[in-house]
């Protein structure tokens, strides 16, 4: 049970937003942990926070027609949520996925606000999307529709104002379209409205990568803080995508075997440990599917249709693909096979449930909005290089993102310990990003 101010403030969340389960889970989660400071801030209900924080700045839904390539017209619908500006410009990804809905941006929208507040950079929060799919479009549709997106989208964006970038179904290939039309459409070659760019036309080093090393890096700082390491121990990662792929990568340069990857038709288990080289193939140059890594590394790795990737005995899990993907009961199997971190690479895909498992076990468990914030910081970091029009080196850039990594850590560490919760990431990572955003909204007055 929430208490009443902030039961009232989820009533009216529930009444506005009906049929939004994602939403609704997101805004009761932080809910929860804003229990612990109730008392402490009689400011924020004097300001109305609560509520002004739930309610989106602005929604845009629009329609977006483009032509396949039998001749036939198609319709999507394109999504903006600008969430909250006080921290900074809108900044937050484009999920291109068929499940995407104004639910699904909306929590996704709530997350990002705390999770670029806990960067400690200068973003405020958004998301958008569309429920086109890219799986089986030719590079000419995916091109046409995003075209017809930033037709329509351009209007809303830049880099003051909102900077999307990449997520579910978004990569470099659909930024180099939707930047390029930008371009044209604006007649400005205004680098800085979009991050997740390629490397020859104002992309950052380390963006690809950032999401997953982050969050590897998290699952790392986590172990450390209990006298702990990956040493040689087994990680379970699902999903193949751009977070999967360098969480992967990351896990093994700290010394830890990943073993599994997964995409919606099943997973792989590799004993012998994933082979990036291999799998990077299949799923980024050639956009195959998870199957084919059984099929051509033979060594005894085998393929799982449908199944539960979190079967697999691992002592780290980043469950690296998408929401509410890891259940109550994925959580009691890895609890029972020993597992002593997880850390979330996707957006809120441990349940509620399997949360409240892990917290009761005793699991360190970093919630996606502090351990997969390195992608946004590192976007961040795009933004300063394309507002100074410099380029850093790999090392520079890949050391801004570890010392952000660990600053995050600390943070929520330091936060958890004075809210007497010590060792609870959620509580840490929801209030210390709250706070931040609710204080720049009091010093700004009922906007
Ligand atoms: P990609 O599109 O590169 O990869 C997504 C992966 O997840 C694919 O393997 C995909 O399989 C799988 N997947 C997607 N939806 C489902 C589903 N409904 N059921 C089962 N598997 C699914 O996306 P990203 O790697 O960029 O994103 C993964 C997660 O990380 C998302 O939650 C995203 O919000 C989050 N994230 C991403 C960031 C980024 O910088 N890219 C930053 C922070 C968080 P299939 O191909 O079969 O659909
Ligand atoms: O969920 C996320 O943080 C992202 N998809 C990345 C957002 C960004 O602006 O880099």
């Amino acid at each position: 049970m929430l208490d009443s101010t902030l039961q009232g403030t989820y009533d009216q969340v529930l009444r506005r937003n009906a049929g939004e389960p994602e939403f609704h889970q997101a805004v009761r989660e932080v809910f929860e942990s804003l229990e612990l400071i109730q008392d402490r801030h009689p400011e924020y209900q004097e300001h109305g926070i609560l509520m002004r924080m739930c309610e989106p700045e602005r929604q845009i839904i629009f329609r977006v027609p483009w032509v396949d390539d039998q001749g036939v017209t198609q319709v999507n619908r394109g999504f903006r949520v600008e969430y909250n500006s006080a921290l900074g410009p809108y900044k937050g990804g484009l999920r291109f996925h068929p499940s995407v809905n104004l639910g699904i941006v909306k929590f996704l929208g709530f997350e990002q606000i705390f999770k670029n507040s806990l960067t400690g950079l200068p973003i405020g929060g958004g998301k958008g999307g569309s429920d086109f799919d890219p799986h089986g479009r030719s590079d000419g549709e995916v091109m046409r529709f995003c075209q017809s997106f930033m037709t329509e989208l351009h209007r809303h964006m830049g880099e003051y104002t909102d900077v999307p970038a990449g997520d579910i179904g978004v990569g470099a290939r659909e930024i180099g379209f939707l930047f390029g039309q930008y371009k044209r459409l604006t007649n400005r070659y205004e680098a800085g409205v979009l991050t997740g760019k390629g490397l020859d036309w104002g992309g950052s080093l380390v963006r690809k990568e950032a999401t997953g090393y982050g969050a590897a890096i998290f699952a790392d700082e986590m172990l450390k803080a209990r006298g702990s390491g990956f040493d040689g121990k087994r990680v379970v990662v699902s999903g193949s995508g751009n977070v999967a792929l360098y969480a992967i990568e990351k896990a093994q340069q700290l010394g830890g075997v990943p073993i599994s990857a997964s995409d919606s038709s099943g997973y792989v288990v590799d004993e012998n440990g994933i082979d990036l080289q291999l799998l990077q193939q299949i799923k980024e140059v050639e956009r195959g599917r998870i199957h084919e890594y059984a099929d051509r590394r033979g060594n005894g790795a085998r393929f799982v249709q449908g199944g539960s990737v979190w079967d697999v005995p691992a002592a780290i899990a980043l469950p690296s693909a998408t929401q509410n993907e890891l259940s109550e009961a994925d959580a009691r199997t890895l609890v029972k096979n020993g597992v002593e971190a997880v850390s979330e690479g996707a957006n809120m895909p441990c349940t509620p449930e399997a949360v409240t498992v892990f917290r009761e076990a005793g699991t360190a468990f970093g919630p996606g909005k502090a351990a997969n914030a390195g992608g946004v910081a590192t976007s961040a970091l795009e933004m300063q290089q394309n507002a100074s029009r410099d380029a850093w080196s790999f090392e520079h850039t890949e050391e801004r993102l570890t010392q952000i990594m660990k600053n995050i850590h600390a943070t929520c560490l330091e936060t958890a310990e004075e809210l007497g919760r010590p060792g609870d990431y959620v509580v840490g990572a929801n209030v210390a990003g709250f706070r931040k955003v609710a204080d720049a909204m009091i010093a700004f007055g009922v906007i």
